[in-house]
């Protein structure tokens, strides 16, 4: 087999934005949401993932991202996280749009960070007191309540909820001027993320996905690496690297 390699050559003029989703924290013992093992596979979206689910049953929700928040506790950034950080300290204009909740881009040392999603360990109050961040888990009662009595629920965007308009603004901006956008882990169904790669490409920018099998990025993208990303992103920017 033969190694991935980039046929885009990029250089520090260059922009370059990672659009990534699930599958790059796979190899950190995170899990999918699609496809087999994924968690959609054993848990109900519409109970879990949506306002009427959490107004129906908030200790239920909790539980499961109390569970979750739990597990990313014991999960580290893999090797695709660490070059992505990398090649930022290397001095490269980089940005990542991330559709993931789980911080490991933050860990791993990415400073220009969009996160579409929300963060796994921020919370908000049900009435808007705000937004603060919360590295405890797990919590002693559910659901937790905030100072002001009402339930404070995780700051992430569920199912038929609008991301916020300013972060998607940022993300949108850098699209429109990113010359190199490379989409690592996403299965390309949930929008308006799905649509974000096509914009890159529409604005002119040359597309290279990163995934186990094909998705519907592939039919646009200028090349397609098909395998796991923390085995094919250190192949594809180790040259780019610079070692402290
Ligand atoms: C590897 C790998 C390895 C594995 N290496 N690769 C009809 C009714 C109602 C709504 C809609 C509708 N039609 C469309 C909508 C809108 C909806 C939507 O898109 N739904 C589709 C599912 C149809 N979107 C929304 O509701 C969004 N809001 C919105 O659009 O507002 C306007 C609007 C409102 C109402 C109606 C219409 C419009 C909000 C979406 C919020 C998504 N939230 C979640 C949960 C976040 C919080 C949490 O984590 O708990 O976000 S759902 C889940 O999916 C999560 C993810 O970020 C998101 C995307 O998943 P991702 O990252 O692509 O993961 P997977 O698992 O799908 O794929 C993993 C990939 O990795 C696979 O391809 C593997 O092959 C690969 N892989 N291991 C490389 N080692």
């Amino acid at each position: 087999m033969t190694e991935p390699r980039l046929r885009f050559h990029p250089d520090k003029s260059h922009r370059i934005t990672f659009l990534t989703g699930a599958g790059i924290s796979a190899e950190s013992g995170i899990p999918t949401f699609r496809g087999e093992k994924g968690l959609w596979e054993e848990f109900d979206a519409e109970e879990l993932a949506t306002v009427e689910g959490f107004e129906r049953n908030p200790e239920k929700v909790w539980a499961w991202y109390d569970l979750r928040r739990t597990q990313a506790l014991q999960c580290k950034p893999n090797p695709a996280h660490e070059t992505i950080a990398v090649l930022e300290k290397s001095g490269f204009d980089t940005a990542v749009i991330t559709q993931n909740i789980d911080d490991l881009h933050r860990l791993a040392g990415n400073d220009r960070l969009i996160e579409l999603h929300g963060n796994i360990w921020k919370v908000k109050c049900t009435r808007f007191c705000g937004v603060w961040e919360d590295r405890t888990a797990p919590y002693p009662h559910l659901p937790p309540v905030c100072a002001c009595g009402s339930l404070l629920r995780p700051h992430v965007v569920w199912f038929g909820e609008m991301l916020d308009e300013s972060i998607l603004a940022s993300a949108y901006m850098r699209l429109g001027e990113t010359d190199l956008c490379v989409v690592v882990g996403t299965s390309g169904t949930v929008q308006p993320a799905a649509g974000m790669a096509g914009i890159a490409k529409a604005s002119g920018a040359y597309v290279v996905e990163v995934n186990l099998e094909p998705t519907p990025i592939s039919d646009y993208a200028d090349e397609s690496h098909f395998g796991k990303a923390g085995e094919i992103l250190p192949k594809l920017f180790g040259e780019y690297l610079e070692q402290n």
